[in-house]
């Protein structure tokens, strides 16, 4: 049998790895039309072996991430600061691969579980490549590396029982967050929005550490880096985001590959902070410490690129499952920091690697590839690639005058740092306060975003088994704010003066709000990027329809048609215009904002059903905005939903311009703790 769809005269002849033709990919060798296979079927054996051992050990962290290329653009020539080329001239293009990921599940594991993303970007320079390995928040859980496993085995799946997949809410973490109070101001970050996100084109990113830009005249300075989503940051709730784990886990995935196959490129700004030592003495919190961030209102932040991806992978296993990233690949002109965390990194990348991809020659992978010569001594190994040539593979040697040499000039140094001290297993006083930067960041949050955090924190501690690990983590969180301790205990059912209070290992300060680090105030009013469901039932109106479409797609959102089957709706014109999904397949968590249009019959017919009752509660519930011709009213009314200022009614094509500008304001926070909301 030979495949039905392919022209055996056009089609590539199928080979084995070795190059041997094959005839037959459809029987392996056997004795007889109905005898034993042969085990001299070496077609057979040589297909099943490479089969057996595709997969590869799975990031121990980070395992479940998308990926696509890109460029990024210097906007602003930084060699006052820096001397990487790669940033010296506006203008200058490098190219670039950026892998988003999140950090405690598997590779299977659903997108849209509450986590810190991942935010690793390859810069494929001239000067080799330069990896800025980060996350989706600025600061992080530990101030030690030597932490990092703990805190990883803690928030895994506990070990005996091999669960919960994806999920902080389980005893191992609360326990060690419980006893790690070091970790107060990133729970507090990760308890928000900010672990929810709507797109990983709408998340910032955040290098964490600070490094060091270091200049042509060996000056250097220490630098943060930041990435600002052009989309903006937006995020989902906690029941939207668990019903479209269910409904599509790789949500993520699928919305990053489709907006740049459909031309909708994403892009962030490079931005950095700047600072001396001397500027580093005055701000709140020591810069080593990767706990603490250097607030914007302090160090104000400039942009200096732009980062697009706008093609995706060829093949997800070479290259985004064999990427690797190292915060230790640098080029000249970026330097590191003290920081014992990002200390730590330096090592564990290249280690991790090597029993990943299993072979020290993974440089040589295309995706990690240098796009710029390499030239050295280094040599053999599994799985070489290259075919090193000549007698010479030592230095210094008088044998080839045209091997590579190290250069003074355009080498990498370290910036000349002075060090002085004791050799000490200790952590610096000035790492000490847990808590002030939590009661910052809480305090600088609108009230919706505050609300959030609560919900988030009594959710998981009342997921606990163990009531002591629960009484300590609310003991925690007396420390940081009054409020913020009795909405969670009040949610878990626990009376607040019944908690034991944590002895904070420094008196905590109060610091002014900021801001900055609230993802709600200074949310920008826009569409762009953003997806709009279209639930339409038979009888609608084929211009309002139109006109949706049409302004929908001016202010640069997508539209996707919904209808109870696939085929598609009747308009009030007679004519059927397929969906793009069937109302079972696409439940409305799966759309920023909805809309629902049919005559009465078709909407009548509607609301018979649970699934379209559901739509449309969960929109409301989900914070939507809703737009309902007349005739959708009577759906709303079955699905027993408000009104208020995010529902819409489209009273003429004129309308949709009404949807479009209230929804570009997003999610409609004012209803929450109205009747079939959250509170
Ligand atoms: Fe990582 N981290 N990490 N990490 N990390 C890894 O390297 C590690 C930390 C981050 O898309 C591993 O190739 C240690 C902070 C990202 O491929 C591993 C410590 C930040 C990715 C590793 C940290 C990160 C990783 C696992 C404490 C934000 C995914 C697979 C000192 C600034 C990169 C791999 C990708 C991956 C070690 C802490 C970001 C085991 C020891 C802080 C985005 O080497």
């Amino acid at each position: 049998m030979t495949h039905p769809t392919l022209d055996s005269r056009t089609a590539a002849t199928l080979t084995s790895n070795q190059g041997t033709p094959v005839s037959d990919n459809q029987n392996s060798l056997r004795a007889g039309e109905r005898g034993p296979s042969l085990l001299e079927d070496f077609l057979l054996r040589e297909k099943i072996t490479h089969f057996d051992h595709e997969r590869i050990p799975e990031r121990i962290v980070h395992a479940r991430g998308s990926a696509a290329h890109g460029h990024f653009e210097c906007l602003r020539d930084c060699s006052d600061w820096t001397r990487a080329g790669f940033l010296s001239r506006k203008g200058l293009r490098t190219p670039v691969f950026a892998r988003l990921s999140t950090v405690a599940g598997g590779a299977g594991s659903a997108d849209t579980v509450r986590d810190v993303r991942g935010f690793a970007v390859k810069f494929y320079t001239d000067e080799g490549n330069f990896d800025l390995v980060g996350n989706n928040i600025p600061v992080f859980f530990i101030q030690d590396a030597i932490k990092f496993p703990d805190l990883v085995h803690a928030v895994k799946m506990e070990p005996d029982r091999g669960f919960p997949q994806a999920a902080s809410a389980h005893d191992t973490f609360w326990d060690f967050i419980s006893l790690m109070p070091e970790s107060l101001h990133m729970v507090m970050w990760a308890m928000s929005m900010r672990s929810l996100p709507r797109s990983l084109r709408m998340v910032d990113g955040f290098g964490v550490h600070s490094f060091r830009f270091v200049n042509a005249q060996g000056e250097s300075r220490f630098v943060k880096f930041h990435w600002r989503a052009e989309l903006g940051v937006e995020c989902l709730t906690w029941d939207e985001a668990v019903k479209i784990a269910g409904a599509d886990p790789d949500y993520h995935r699928r919305d990053l590959w489709q907006a740049i196959e459909g031309g909708q490129h994403p892009s962030w700004l490079l931005e950095v902070q700047v600072f001396d030592e001397l500027q580093a003495a005055t701000l709140p919190f020591d810069v080593l410490d990767a706990t603490k961030l250097v607030p914007e209102e302090l160090v104000p932040l400039l942009t200096i690129g732009r980062m697009v991806l706008d093609r995706n992978p060829v093949n997800f296993f070479a290259e985004t499952e064999q990427v690797a990233f190292c915060p230790a690949h640098l080029v000249p002109g970026i330097d590191f920091s003290d920081d014992p965390l990002l200390q730590g990194r330096l090592f564990s990348y290249t280690d991790t690697q090597l029993s990943r991809l299993g072979s020290p020659n993974f440089h040589q992978l295309p995706v990690n590839r240098a796009r710029c010569p390499v030239h050295n001594f280094q040599r053999d190994g599994h799985m070489q690639m290259n075919l090193p040539s000549g007698r010479v593979n030592y230095e210094p040697q008088s044998l080839d005058p045209q091997a590579p040499r190290e250069s003074a000039d355009q080498g990498f140094r370290s910036a000349p740092i002075s060090l002085e001290g004791a050799k000490l297993r200790v952590r610096s006083a000035s790492f000490a306060d847990h808590v002030s930067a939590a009661r910052q960041f809480f305090h600088s949050q609108t009230l919706p975003e505050q609300r959030h955090i609560v919900n988030a924190l009594a959710f998981e501690l009342g997921k606990l088994e163990i009531k002591a690990i629960r009484q300590r983590m609310l003991g925690q969180l007396a420390l940081i704010d009054e409020t913020l301790l009795r909405g969670v205990a009040d949610k878990l059912g626990v009376d607040p003066s019944s908690v034991p209070p944590a002895t904070p290992a420094t008196p905590p300060r109060d610091l002014p709000p900021l801001p900055s680090l609230s993802v709600l105030a200074r949310r920008g009013g826009t569409l762009q990027g953003r997806c709009v469901g279209l639930l339409v039932a038979d009888g609608a109106d084929a211009g309002l329809l139109a006109a949706l479409q049409r302004a929908l797609a001016k202010v640069g959102a997508r539209t996707v048609l919904v209808a109870e089957r696939r085929g598609g709706p009747t308009l009030a014109t007679g004519d059927r215009v397929e969906a793009s999904q069937a109302l079972d397949a696409a439940p409305s968590c799966l759309f920023d904002h909805v809309l629902v249009l049919g005559d009465g019959p078709g909407v009548a017919l509607l609301a018979s059903l649970p699934a379209a009752r559901a739509w449309l509660q969960d929109a409301w519930r989900h914070l939507k905005v809703i737009g309902l011709d007349s005739a959708a009213l009577q759906l709303a009314d079955a699905a027993g939903i408000g009104r208020d200022d995010g529902v819409v009614v489209l009273t003429s094509r004129k309308s949709a311009d009404s949807f479009c500008q209230r929804a570009a304001h997003g999610k409609v926070f004012t209803r929450e703790g109205a009747p079939g909301t959250d509170a």
